[in-house]
């Protein structure tokens, strides 16, 4: 079997193009055409292909090593009839087609490249070979921008290479006809300039359409292309690719993209930066195990997370084509709504929040409540079991102070005011009006203030102030029914009082047992500043005061 020396093809008048990529090793089966190394200027980087099909015996190259047309990149035993030995000027087929042989411009490829324009300026795709539809996958520019003659526009990549496309213009972009995902073809208008005086390309005519294919010029095109090139790295004299562009090669481009990997948040550790086939690889191992997140996945956190969402690497949220399993109604969630649920998120995923369940005998308050009602049925104001919980409440936190605090940074804020807010069911979704200074008023007081609160709140005529400041809330469930539930803390207080409906029940007195009226609480607390037997106590002494409320006095 023979052995056949691939070398590099014709890649322009290039002196030499850096390998930044081997893509196969001694011993790989290649096919022809067979991508075999990734070379690279500074304004474009491509692969070179197999001319021959077969065994790789010899590499002949080592990355780093700068290459050039002719240049042997390795000895492949070449696979019986397959075997098709590529003369040193490569033939067609081997050439790394983007960049073939620049045509004659057609004459939608060579604008107005004369002198100074101080109209509108058209800036066409140049001649970027035989090539069609490859892919705009970056833009550089945006309307307003001033841009510069040899200024790259965008980039557009084919599965062999990528390149920029330079404006052949100076001036003020007024118009990007493309977009990043549209598909280019030589001739194809990409933009439209008002031109500034005197900054058009000083290029002659006929060099205009090289000029503007600086990037496929850059390794490929011959002598026209030369002025261009060296424009180019003159507005790129670093060597590295321009405006923020990822340092990869096409085919890691590709990979990257394949996997839907934002290729400019991997850290390429290549040389030079570049990104290569292990980075990405690494890239999206790390995101699976949820140690990086992506830009995406970030700024998808529910904000209300604060960003401590972010850090939990949850899977995404089902999606699910409902329709698929029967007939739906779509709506849209209200305003209120979407704001609470964002806080409940919050509080449900950041607080480690524990829920005590316990029972208080309210017979003789209830009888207590009736009673004043009736007495007070002239006033209007109706005494409710809501404003007692809250008196109680109020007398617990005052013994149980960590209850009426907040979590600031490392420090606990105890408060020196009461103000209770109570969850109200709302046509528009859940509120939460607070009961201020409820330490210094009265039941009949509260009660009052409830209803009207309660009744703004029904209206939707609420304001921030009325919602603010709660140093502990309560959330009655009462009138409705149930038995027990576990309420969300409203950070930043640390604790909830959940409350359902009493219900008579026989309780053992000791000799026997009798019915008496029991109220369900249930309380839920912060356990990064509350203990289980606290709450345990804060329950107990709350029952005990609404099974006899002269203890509020106490
Ligand atoms: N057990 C038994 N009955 C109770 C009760 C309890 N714990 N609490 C109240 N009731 C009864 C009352 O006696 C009253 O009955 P009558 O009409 O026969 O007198 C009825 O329920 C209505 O009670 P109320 O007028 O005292 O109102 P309230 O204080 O219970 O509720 C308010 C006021 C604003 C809290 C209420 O309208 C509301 O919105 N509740 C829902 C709160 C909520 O959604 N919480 C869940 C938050 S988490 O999603």
């Amino acid at each position: 079997m023979a052995l056949v020396e691939v070398k590099v093809p014709d890649i322009g008048d290039f002196d030499e193009v850096a390998v930044i990529e081997l893509l196969v090793k001694v011993g790989d089966t290649v096919k022809a055409e067979q991508s075999l190394i990734t070379v690279e200027s500074d304004k474009a980087s491509m692969e070179i292909p197999s001319s021959t099909a077969g065994v790789v015996k010899e590499l002949r190259v080592a990355l780093g090593d700068k290459v050039k047309e002719g240049s042997v990149v390795l000895v492949v035993e070449a696979a019986g009839e397959a075997a098709a030995p590529a003369p040193a000027a490569a033939p067609a087929a081997a050439a790394p087609a983007p960049v073939a042989a620049p045509a004659p411009a057609p004459a939608a490829a060579a604008p107005e490249a004369a002198p100074a324009a101080s109209g509108p300026v058209q800036v066409f795709v140049p001649d970027i070979g035989d090539f069609k539809d490859v892919a705009v996958i970056e833009v550089f520019v945006k309307p307003g921008d001033t841009v510069k003659v040899e200024q790259s526009l965008i980039t557009v990549e084919s599965d062999k290479a990528s390149m920029e496309i330079p404006s052949s213009h100076a001036g003020v972009l007024k118009e990007l006809k493309v977009k990043v995902g549209d598909t280019v073809n030589i001739g194809d208008l990409l933009a439209i300039l008002e031109g500034a005086a005197g900054a058009a390309a000083p290029a002659p005519a006929a060099a205009a359409p090289a000029s503007a294919a600086a990037p496929a010029a850059a390794v490929a095109a011959p002598a026209a292309a030369t002025a261009s090139v060296e424009a180019a790295s003159a507005h790129n004299p670093t060597g590295t690719p321009a405006l923020g562009l990822p340092h990869a090669s096409p085919s890691v481009r590709k990979f990257a993209r394949e996997l839907g990997v934002p290729l400019a948040e991997v850290q390429g550790k290549g040389p030079k930066g570049r990104i290569t086939l292990d980075d990405v690889q690494g890239f999206t191992k790390s995101v699976m195990a949820g140690a990086v997140q992506t830009a995406a996945q970030k700024a998808k956190a529910p904000a209300s997370t604060g960003g401590g969402g972010s850090e939990l690497g949850l899977i995404p949220w089902p999606k699910v084509d409902f329709a698929k399993f029967g007939p739906i109604e779509r709506k849209e969630m209200g305003r209120i709504k979407k704001i609470s649920g964002a806080n409940l998120l919050r509080n449900a995923v950041m607080i480690p929040a524990v829920t005590n369940h316990d029972d208080a005998d309210i017979t003789d308050l209830e009888a207590f409540r009736v009673s004043t009602n009736k007495e007070n049925e002239k006033s209007g104001v109706k005494v409710t079991m809501l404003a007692f919980l809250i008196k109680a409440s109020v007398a617990a936190l005052k013994k149980f102070p960590e209850f009426n605090s907040s979590i600031d940074g490392d420090s606990l804020v105890y408060k020196q005011y009461w103000h209770i807010g109570f969850a109200a069911d709302t046509p528009n979704g859940l509120m939460v009006p607070v009961i201020k200074d409820a330490d210094k008023k009265g039941v009949l007081q509260i009660s009052q203030e409830m209803g009207e609160l309660a009744k703004k709140a029904r209206d939707g005529k609420l304001s921030p102030a009325e919602m603010s400041g709660a140093t502990f809330t309560i959330s009655s469930l009462g009138g409705i029914g149930g038995r027990y539930f576990t309420p969300i803390i409203n950070a930043p207080e640390v604790a909830i009082l959940g409350v359902c409906k009493s219900n008579m029940e026989p309780v053992w007195d000791g000799k026997q047992f009798v019915p008496r009226l029991m109220l369900p609480l249930s309380l839920t607390w912060d356990h990064r500043v509350i203990d289980g037997a606290a709450a345990a106590r804060f329950n107990a002494y709350l029952g005990q005061i609404l099974g006899d409320f002269r203890r509020v006095l106490l």
